[in-house]
C-alpha cells in the first residue's frame, strides 16, 4: 500500500438505490476523472468544491455509462488531504461496477478498508481518536452513541489529551530546569507544585475515567430486564417497547418460560430488552429452569423494570420478587391502570410508574424514568470515552503519573513523565503502530 497511489471504491452499500457515490482520491484524481467525464457544460478544467454534470464515459468501450454529477476537492481541502473526485451516479449495482472498472483501467488502484480514512489520519486531517470516532459514526447504534462519536470526531477528546500532554510536557520543562540546576534555592516550592500538579492530572484521569463506564455502555448498549410474577403484563409491555407483537401474550399464567430478547433504541439509548419467565418459588420442571435463567440474567442486567398488577392486591410473590431485586437497579411499575385500582401504593410501591402496557398510557414517562436511570445527569457536559483500546491507554498513564508522583529522585519522576507521554501519543496517533492501525482499519468498510 502506498500513498502515491490513487484509491477507489464505492462508498454507498451496493444495491439498487436512488444513488450511488464513488470516490476517488490521490495525486491522479483529477486526470483520471477527466479522462472519464464529460461536462455538458463544455468546460476544460476542474474547479475546486465544484458540482458538475455530465457523462461518465468509458472509452474502452466507447459508450456512455451514465448521465452522473461530479464533485471536486482539491488538496489539501478534501477529507482524505488529497485531490478527490466524488462520481454520483445512478444506485444500480452494474453502473457502480462499470465506474470503478473504468477507473481502475486509467489507472486508479481499489481502496482497502478505511484508506479514505486512513489517509486522511496519514496527511494529518485527522488524529487517530477522530479516525475512530468516523467509524463510531457509522456504526452508531442509538442517539446518545451518535452524539459521542460526533463529539469526538469534532475533536473534543483529542484536545483534552493534547491539554493533558500539554500539562505534563509543562512538568517536564520544571523539572528539566531543577535538574540542571540542583543548587538553586526554589528546589523545595518546585517540588511541591510538581506534586500538586501531578495529583490534579490524576484527579482528571479518575474523572474522565469514571465517566468511560457511561461512555462504553452508551456504545455496547445497556441490558434492561422486565421482572415480575405471572400475568403481570410483562410481555405486554415488552411489545409495546420492542413495537411489535414479539412475545405471546395470554391471560393464562406462565406463556414466557424462556427468556426473549430483543436489541431496540429506546429514549436515545441502544438497549438489549429481556421479558422474563415470572419467577415464583416453588416451581417446579420446566418452571423451575425457567425462573433459574430469570435469575441468571439479573445479574448481568443494568437496570430491572419490576412491575405489579394494580388491578390486583399485592401477594408473597410480588414481594419475593421485591426481595429478590433490592440490591439492584430497578424501576417499579404499576400496569394495568386502565382497570379498577386494587394494589396499596404506600410503603414499598409508593415510588412507582403507573402505566397501562395494554393502552399505552404513560409509556412516555416510563420511557423518561428509564433514561433517567440508567445516564448520569448532565451526561452531555461530559467528556465521554467508548473505546477500551483509550480506557486502556488511559488507565496506564494514571499508573505512569502516579509512579512520578512516588518517585524518589526528580530523574525517576521525568522518566515516568517521558513514558506518560510515549503512551499518550498512542492515543492520538502522534505514536503509530503499524499492527494498531491495522486493527482499527480493519473494522471499517471498503469506501469510508
Ligand atoms: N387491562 C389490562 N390488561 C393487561 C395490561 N397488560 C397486560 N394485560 C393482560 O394481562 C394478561 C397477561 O399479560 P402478559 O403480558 O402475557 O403477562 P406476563 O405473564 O407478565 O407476560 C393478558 O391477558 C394481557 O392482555 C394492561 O395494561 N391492562
Ligand atoms: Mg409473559
Amino acid at each position: 500500500m502506498s500513498l502515491n497511489d490513487t484509491i477507489t471504491a464505492c462508498a454507498t452499500p451496493i444495491g439498487y438505490s436512488g444513488i450511488a457515490v464513488i470516490r476517488l482520491s490521490g495525486a491522479q484524481a483529477l486526470a483520471i476523472a477527466k479522462k472519464v467525464f464529460r461536462p455538458q457544460s463544455g468546460m476544460v478544467d476542474f474547479k475546486p468544491n465544484c458540482v458538475y454534470f455530465g457523462d461518465f464515459f468509458d472509452s474502452e468501450k466507447n459508450c456512455v455509462v451514465d448521465k452522473i454529477l461530479l464533485t471536486t476537492f482539491f488538496a489539501p481541502h478534501s477529507y482524505t488531504g488529497e485531490d478527490v473526485v466524488e462520481f454520483s451516479c445512478h444506485g444500480n449495482p452494474l453502473i457502480v461496477e462499470r465506474i470503478i472498472t473504468a477507473l481502475l483501467n486509467q489507472g486508479a488502484r481499489l481502496a482497502q478498508k478505511g484508506e479514505f480514512t486512513k489517509r486522511a489520519l496519514l496527511n494529518g486531517k485527522i488524529d487517530l481518536i477522530q479516525a475512530e470516532a468516523v467509524l463510531d459514526t457509522v456504526y452508531a447504534s442509538c442517539e446518545q452513541a451518535r452524539r459521542v462519536a460526533l463529539a469526538q470526531y469534532e475533536g473534543k477528546l483529542s484536545d483534552w489529551v493534547y491539554s493533558l500532554r500539554a500539562k505534563i510536557v509543562d512538568l517536564l520543562l520544571l523539572i528539566e530546569a531543577s535538574l540542571d540546576f540542583p543548587e538553586e534555592e526554589e528546589t523545595e516550592i518546585e517540588e511541591l507544585k510538581i506534586h500538586q500538579t501531578l495529583q490534579v492530572l490524576i484527579d482528571d484521569l479518575d474523572w474522565i475515567l469514571k465517566g468511560a463506564q457511561t461512555g462504553v455502555k452508551i456504545k455496547e448498549g445497556y441490558r434492561v430486564l422486565i421482572m415480575g410474577r405471572t400475568n403481570v403484563g410483562k410481555s405486554t409491555l415488552f411489545n409495546r417497547l420492542v413495537g411489535f407483537e414479539r412475545a405471546i401474550v395470554h391471560s393464562e399464567p406462565g406463556t414466557t418460560r424462556d427468556y426473549i430478547e430483543e436489541d431496540i433504541e429506546l429514549a436515545g439509548l441502544f438497549i438489549r430488552l429481556f421479558d422474563t419467565a415470572g419467577v415464583f418459588s416453588g416451581a417446579k420442571g420446566v418452571d423451575q429452569k425457567a425462573v433459574e435463567k430469570t435469575q441468571g440474567l439479573l445479574n448481568q442486567a443494568d437496570l430491572i423494570l419490576l412491575m405489579f398488577d394494580g388491578s390486583e392486591p399485592v401477594n408473597e410473590e410480588d414481594i419475593e420478587l421485591y426481595d429478590l431485586t433490592k440490591e439492584h437497579r430497578k424501576l417499579q411499575i404499576l400496569n394495568k391502570i386502565d382497570l379498577n385500582f386494587r394494589i396499596g401504593q404506600d410503603g414499598l410501591l409508593s415510588d412507582s410508574i403507573k402505566i397501562s402496557a395494554k393502552t399505552g398510557e404513560n409509556i412516555g414517562l416510563l420511557i423518561d424514568g428509564i433514561k433517567q436511570a440508567l445516564l448520569p445527569k448532565n451526561v452531555e457536559d461530559q467528556l465521554l470515552v467508548t473505546r477500551t483500546r483509550h480506557i486502556e491507554i488511559l488507565k496506564s498513564v494514571r499508573g505512569f503519573l502516579k509512579n512520578a508522583l512516588n518517585g524518589q529522585t526528580l530523574e525517576t519522576v521525568a522518566f515516568e513523565l517521558h513514558t506518560a507521554l510515549n503512551r499518550l501519543g498512542e492515543l492520538t496517533g502522534q505514536v503509530m503502530r503499524k499492527e494498531i492501525l491495522d486493527r482499527i482499519f480493519e473494522e471499517f468498510c471498503i469506501g469510508k
